[in-house]
This record gives C-alpha cells, structure tokens and sequence, in this order.
C-alpha cells in the first residue's frame, strides 16, 4: 500500500517544489495560463497560499436530502458562458476552461451527479458579428450591449429549457453580465425563486444609473422589478419583453433576492436597495453576526413559511478577500475569508433548496500564475460545496 500520512505527502510535495517539478501539485495545464506567468517570480500573498493536500471528494452521506427539489436520477448540466463583454478586461472567457481543467465534472461524479456537458455557448461568433466601433460608442450607457444581450439570450433559452426537463444548471462564467440570462431563464421556469447573491457589488445598476456602462454591474438591476422596467429596449435586450410563451417576462420582486459579502455599493445602488428594502448582508454584518448567523437569517427570508421554495445562487468570486482571490477584475479588500466563502455554500446546499448555480468573474490574466491558480481552486472548492460536498 502506498499511503502517505499528511505530513509525508507534505515533506514529498515540499520536495518536488524544490526539484521544480511544481507541475506534479497543480492539475491546471500550465501552459493554459499566458507565457509570462511561466517566467515570473511567484507573488507571495501575505497569509494566503494554497494548501498542498489534495480533496478526496468523498460522495456526501446526505445526496439526496441536499437537493430535494431535483428529480432522481439527479442530473447537473454544466453550461459554459465565456462572456467577456461586460466588463473591460479580456479573459474572463478562459474560466469555463480554468474549472474544467481542474476536473469540476469528474468532481461532480464523485459527489453522485450525473453529469450533462452542454459545453460553453458559442460567443465568438457574436462578438464578430455583432460588434462594430460605432456600436461600442453608441451604447456607452451599456457598453456593448448587443453581444451581451444575444449571449444572454441563449443563455436565458438553455437555462429554461434544462430546468424544464428536471437538470441542475450550473452556470461557469464569463463576466456577471451572464447574470442577466441566467436569472431571465430561471424566473421563466421558475418565477417563485429565491436568489442568493454573493458579491462585493450589488450589480442592481441600470444604464441610466451606472457611471462606466459595464453591464455585469446590471445583472440584478435589469431583472428587478420597481428597479428597471424598460429593460427590453435596451438594443440586444429586445428578448427581455417576453419569454419564449409570449407571456411577459417575470421580474424578480425585490423581497426574492438577499445579497452576500457586499462593501462596494454605489449611490444609486444603495437608495434602491433601501426604498425596496432589499435584504442585504454586508461584509459589516458578516463581522458582527459571524457567517453562521448570516447565512441562517438569508435563508429564513427566503425559505420562512415557503420551504420548498426553489433557490439560485450566484457567486461571484469578487465576494472573496483579494488575498484569496487575486484573478478577477474588480478587486475590493476586506472580503469573506476562506471558510466564511466555504460556508456560505455549504449552508445553502444543506438548506436542500438550492436548484441552480453560477460561478463568474474569475479571470487569469489580471495576476500571476500563482494567484490565478489559487483563485480557480477556490472557485472550484465553493461550487463542490454547493454540489453537496461536506466534510463529514
Ligand atoms: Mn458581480
């Protein structure tokens, strides 16, 4: 039997770094990552640093009480949504790739899924088909409007059509403007959802609202109802005005939704969330309550007197500390911390309410190899918590 204790594995792993056969520890492809994170020197991040001991990804003992509104055989489908659109930075596209690099669908196997790969939606096309200088400037209140509202709509048409026929979506982003589908898909068959919402931002903003025109600072804001109505004329967003039925698109009521992690809020942002009374857990009342009694409060708004009440979680990996996850576009300190952004996703798995997710922003090419490694680890860690990993 070859079994290493923990600290054997450790002291063979501290050998192999040494021996620079780093390749051996990070079952990311490194030649995925740009050329020039081959050569740098590695960032140190004070504190953080990624463990050395690999996760067993041992099924979870309580499968099927974790997810009890999915029908049996209980099927994942994983979409690929490589938007880049809504934001300014390129790479947020190679995270679909970055999280099946590191086994995501074979991690879901392991937990009990089926697993239904519905690949990454085809965005290229649209942006060479869609995208002209003059309309960057035509749009600037929502930048690039026309290929993120096309790409929403397939997505919000793939999301409605899996969740119909009983599968789990799990959503692996691309910019958060994929949230504007994702949730338009979600509330066509799904109009009673409750949605968590896990962010540094409260991405509530609409084009009169926001100041730089991204639309993955919208993805809320467009859907709500009392926030933005008129979303459909939006150009690209024509969809929006009606479902695939004809009926009218359903909005998300603003008691629905409860956010996680904010301390980046806007102006605009923030007076709708107050008139709305939108429930909203900043990263304040992350430090005077604890996560335990936070996520107990944001389920009990959600699930309280309706608990079979479908949820959809949206993590964007911006709710994380920076020092944690370095590799997405708009940083903000003093975020969750390591198991603070574990145990939100374990609490909403173990609620058995949770029937959809999605994973945005991680973006490889804003950090080093080390930092962008880490971040896709962690990203993978909190979706196999929300996939129904626990420890014991
Ligand atoms: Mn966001």
């Amino acid at each position: 039997m070859n079994v290493l204790t923990r600290s054997q594995a450790s002291l063979k792993l501290n050998k192999s770094v040494a021996l620079g056969e780093t390749k051996s520890i990070f079952s990311l492809s490194r030649s995925f990552y740009p050329s020039i994170f081959h050569h740098g020197t590695r960032k140190i991040h004070s504190g953080a640093g990624i463990g050395n001991v690999h996760d067993q990804m041992l099924p979870t003992p309580d499968f099927d009480g974790m997810f009890k509104l999915i029908e049996q055989p209980k099927t994942a489908s994983v979409i690929g949504a490589p938007m880049t659109h809504g934001q300014p930075f390129v790479g947020t596209d190679h995270g679909p790739q970055l999280l099946r690099n590191e086994n995501l669908l074979q991690h879901l196997t392991s937990l009990g899924w089926r697993v239904h790969d519905k690949a990454d939606l085809n965005f290229d096309s649209l942006s060479n088909s869609l995208m002209t200088e003059n309309e960057r400037i035509e749009t600037s209140k929502a930048k690039n409007s026309k290929v993120v509202g096309k790409g929403c709509s397939m997505l919000a048409d793939m999301m409605e059509k899996e969740i119909l026929e009983g599968r789990f979506p799990v959503v692996l982003g691309g910019d958060h403007s994929i949230g504007i589908g994702t949730l338009a898909g979600i509330l066509r068959a799904r109009p009673n959802v409750g949605v968590i919402w896990v962010d540094a931002h409260a991405d509530l903003h609409t084009p009169e609202t926001s100041d730089s025109g991204n639309m993955h600072g919208m993805s809320v804001g467009l859907l709500m109802e009392g926030v933005a109505d008129n979303s459909h004329t939006i150009p690209g967003f024509e969809w929006l005005q009606n479902s695939l039925d004809g009926n009218p698109q359903s909005l998300l009521s603003p008691d629905s939704i409860v956010y996680i992690g904010l301390r980046d809020v806007d102006a605009a942002e923030r007076n709708n969330i107050r008139k709305n009374n939108i429930k909203a857990f900043t990263m304040h009342d992350v430090d005077n309550f604890g996560i335990g009694k936070v996520m107990e409060m944001a389920l009990a708004h959600l699930l309280d007197g309706n608990p079979d009440r479908p949820l959809h979680l949206s993590y964007d990996i911006d709710a994380v500390d920076p020092m944690l996850a370095p590799a997405t576009g708009t940083t903000v300190r003093g975020g969750l911390n390591y198991r603070e952004a574990h145990f939100v996703a374990e609490a909403v798995a173990m609620s058995g309410a949770l029937t959809s997710v999605e994973m945005v922003e991680l973006n490889p090419t804003l950090t080093d190899g080390q930092g962008s490694r880490e971040t896709v680890e962690l990203g993978l860690g909190i979706l196999t918590s929300l996939m129904g990993k626990s420890i014991i």
